[in-house]
C-alpha cells in the first residue's frame, strides 16, 4: 500500500478557503463533498465521464452518486485514511470542468 499524506483539518483549512463549494466532513478522518446538478441526466453523464478521465489519468478517484441530472461527489483519500493533497488537486480540476 502506498502512503498518503493526510491532511489534519487545520492544514486542509487555507486550501478549502479556495474551494468554497466544497464541504468539509470530519467522517471517515476527513472529507470533502459537493452536489451539482444539470440540465439533464446527458450533462450530468458527460460531466462524469470527463471527471472520470481525469481520476483515471491522476489515479485518483471520486465517490459519487448519481440520479438523473444530479451528482453528488465526496474526496477522500484511502490510502491515508482521509483528507489529502490529491483530493484538494482533484476537487480544483472538477471546479474547472463543472
Ligand atoms: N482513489 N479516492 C481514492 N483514494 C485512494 O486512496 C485511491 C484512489 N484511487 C486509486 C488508489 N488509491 C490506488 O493508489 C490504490 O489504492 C490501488
Amino acid at each position: 500500500m502506498s502512503t498518503v499524506a493526510k491532511l489534519e483539518y487545520a492544514e486542509a483549512q487555507p486550501l478549502l478557503a479556495t474551494l468554497p463549494e466544497w464541504q468539509y466532513q470530519k467522517d471517515r478522518g476527513g472529507l470533502i463533498k459537493r452536489d451539482f446538478k444539470f440540465s439533464n441526466f446527458i450533462e450530468a453523464f458527460g460531466f462524469m465521464s470527463r471527471v472520470a478521465l481525469l481520476a483515471e489519468k491522476s489515479d485518483h478517484h471520486p465517490e459519487w452518486f448519481n440520479v438523473y441530472n444530479r451528482v453528488s461527489i465526496t474526496l477522500t483519500t484511502h490510502d491515508a485514511q482521509g483528507l489529502s493533497m490529491r483530493d484538494i488537486e482533484l476537487a480544483r480540476l472538477i471546479d474547472d470542468i463543472a
